[in-house]
């Protein structure tokens, strides 16, 4: 027996608090709210930290060196980005830079993982829509190149996972999310009969994280990602195409 269509495909309006919850649960099959909706389970850096101002002023500390760490990381990759110059772009020593990422690897790690961060609030957003899980996959790879395109942590956590064999860190692996987040989203359109026989969600998944990995770094190399939402629209087109059902 088929599961109920997680959201009516007919342009439905966006939804609530609630029914919005409702709905990426349905697509995600992830309870909101709690534990950052798996996999990418990691948690935006808050800046509001609770009623203790010293601590909102260092969340956005963080986020500021973060940040500045992220256009350096972006700009000029791992191996030629000092602290110092993390430090000369927020205006801070080096020393107030250490206190809150004891080494130059933390602040890659940290980078790396708001990368990361972002994907379940694009997620949540999107399944918010209600559309089925096969749109959704579709409207969040969408999303993604947006974000490759126009953030900056996005761009910095690419560069960084490309540096990997130069950097001394643990950093989270890459892809396995991604490939994890889709095919759960394209077994679900399987159940729903949305996926064209004979299509397997894992390979499908693995194949449109391998696709979209490949479009945005040629877009990087080319053209510094100018034209990577365009790039992944026609191979999205096309791969969405041999997807999904008649
Ligand atoms: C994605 C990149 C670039 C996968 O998951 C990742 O780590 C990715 C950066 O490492 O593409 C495709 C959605």
């Amino acid at each position: 027996m088929p599961e109920p269509d997680s959201g009516s495909r007919s342009g439905a309006r966006a939804k609530s608090g609630a029914e919005g919850r409702a709905a990426t649960e349905a697509a995600t099959g992830a309870e909101i709210g709690a534990e950052p909706p798996g996999p990418f389970r990691v948690r935006p850096i808050a800046t509001r930290r609770g009623p203790d101002p010293k601590q909102d002023r260092s969340a956005r500390t963080r986020l500021l060196v973060l940040t500045a760490a992220a256009e350096l990381f972006t700009a000029r990759g791992f191996r030629h980005t000092s602290v110092q110059e993390v430090a000369d772009r927020v205006g801070m020593t080096k020393g107030a830079v250490y206190f809150h990422y004891p080494t130059k690897e933390a602040l890659a790690v940290a980078v790396v993982e708001q990368h990361y961060a972002r994907w379940p609030l694009l997620l949540a957003g999107v399944a918010a829509e209600g559309h089925g899980p096969l749109e959704t996959a579709e409207r969040l790879l969408a999303g993604a190149a947006l974000a490759f395109r126009e953030d900056v942590v996005v761009q910095a956590g690419a560069r960084l996972q490309v540096e990997r064999p130069q950097i001394e860190a643990e950093l989270p692996i890459p892809y396995l999310d991604w490939t994890e987040l889709l095919t759960g989203l394209l077994t679900r359109a399987e159940a729903l009969g949305e996926l064209r026989a004979g299509v397997r969600p894992r390979v499908a998944a693995r194949s449109l994280v391998a696709a979209f990995f490949g479009a945005q770094h040629i877009s990087d190399v080319l053209r510094e990602r100018a034209d990577i939402v365009e790039r992944w629209a026609e191979t999205a087109e096309l791969l969405f195409r041999a997807i999904r059902a008649d």
